[in-house]
């Protein structure tokens, strides 16, 4: 088998997506995500001026070796523009290599380990009683662990929660990363830090104990700070607190594990194992949180996640909406697949984004399940994609209030 065309599609059902695919000469097309939220067109530029003209004539069966010479022959390895490049060739690959075997991809990776992949929801609310009606939205749906985020009394816009009437809370997240110029956010991280502990308090208070609760802190804490916050909330048994400090600093984590239990996932914002190297090896969290479309595809994710097995660290795929469905099939696949799998993100997609690409991945009860096409079971309807072209959209950036930039 040969490829004999890849092409780039940009299409805007609700949220840019990008997705390449790969046609052979077995009349096999693959689909790859490579979606980079608010950065999208750096990447099709790699994949169309960069990758595809390269790709036409290989036998795409080779998934390791492709895989290599991208990453090592353009000499400039790692970051996220290239990672998600790598990664929608690998996840197109892998797609046509069980497209051709006849098998989901679940199978080439081993058979499943799990009759169905756990997710966890997103429930949001400007203050509490919005928050637990937002839980209580999310528990009608079917989830069995919920995020809970919430605005702080004195900020405007938290990410996620704006407290401005334009944004329904269920779904800010999504809304307000499509502007066209980048919204600005406010923080004070003291004031967070109080009003925290009431929230889960209060949850907790409404749910009860077993209710798996998780938390996203979204890098804005100092080491000393994430330590002090999570032996405070340890009562509240959180399933874990996520990003709790700016992730490129590894050793900053070592700091947090040494004052608390409360379980720590991290990595959304990693596109590389030595992202995780320190990480890992000295085991100082519990889930890994990359995407495959931000991580380089399926090939390196199993890679990171059987070194992670090792320490008893578990996956946590990274799912918001800003992954396409491409991104979420494969990362059902390898969710199915594994044996360490921890829980996987998902917030669902539009109507519209479930109309472009048709999907077999089922979600029911809480819980996703690959579905049994060949491949990774999604089709993408080119002609409905046109229909929705790309528009510009922006991260939010966020500032404390003084005005000074701080991560968030
Ligand atoms: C999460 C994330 C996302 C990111 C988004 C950025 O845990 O789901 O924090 O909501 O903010 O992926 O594009
Ligand atoms: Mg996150």
């Amino acid at each position: 088998m040969k490829i004999v065309d890849a092409q780039v599609v940009v299409t805007s059902p609700g949220r840019n997506f990008v997705t390449l695919t790969i046609t052979t000469d077995a009349g096999i097309t693959g689909l790859g995500d490579a979606t980079l939220n608010g950065r999208e067109l750096a990447v099709v530029s790699y994949l169309r001026d960069h990758v595809a003209p390269l790709l036409v004539g290989l036998d795409p069966h080779r998934i390791e070796d492709t895989w290599q010479s991208l990453y090592r022959g353009a000499y400039w390895r790692r970051g996220p523009v290239t990672m998600a490049a790598i990664a929608a060739v690998d996840v197109a690959l892998w797609d046509v290599k069980a497209k051709a075997a006849g098998l989901p991809l679940y199978q080439l990776l081993g058979g499943a380990s799990r009759e169905r992949v756990r997710t966890y929801g997103h429930a949001n609310g400007r203050d509490v009683p919005e928050l637990l009606d937002s839980v209580r939205a999310r528990l009608a749906e079917g989830y069995q662990a919920v995020r809970v985020q919430t605005g702080v009394p004195g900020l405007q816009a938290v990410y996620g929660v704006h407290s401005g009437t334009a944004i329904a809370p269920d779904d800010g997240d999504a809304r307000q990363d499509q502007r066209a110029r980048p919204v600005v956010e406010d923080w004070d991280t003291a004031a967070y830090l109080r009003h925290l502990p009431t929230v889960l308090e209060a949850v907790r208070n409404e749910f009860g104990p077993a209710l798996p609760l998780l938390h996203d802190a979204h890098h804005r804490l100092t080491p000393q700070q994430a330590a002090r916050l999570g032996k405070e909330i340890e009562r509240y048994d959180l399933f874990w607190l996520e990003d709790c400090t700016p992730a490129e600093n590894q050793q900053g984590l070592r700091l947090v594990r040494e004052h608390t239990t409360t379980p720590l996932a991290i990595g959304e914002v990693f596109n590389s194992f030595y992202d995780y190297q320190t990480l890992v090896d000295d085991q100082l969290i519990d889930y890994v949180r990359s995407a495959v479309t931000h991580f380089g595809g399926v090939t390196p994710l199993r890679k990171l996640f059987d070194y992670a097995a090792t320490r008893q660290i578990k996956s946590a795929i990274h799912g918001p909406e800003d992954v396409s469905p491409v991104g979420m099939a494969a990362a059902i696949h390898l969710d199915l697949a594994i044996h360490n799998f921890g829980i996987q993100e998902y917030s669902g997609y539009t109507d519209r984004t479930h109309e472009v690409f048709r999907h077999a991945f089922t979600f029911d009860d809480g819980h996703l399940h690959p579905g049994d096409a060949p491949g990774i079971g999604v089709e993408l309807d080119e002609e409905l994609a046109a229909a929705h072209p790309y528009a510009p959209a922006y991260l939010p950036v966020n500032r404390l209030q003084d005005g000074t930039v701080h991560d968030w």
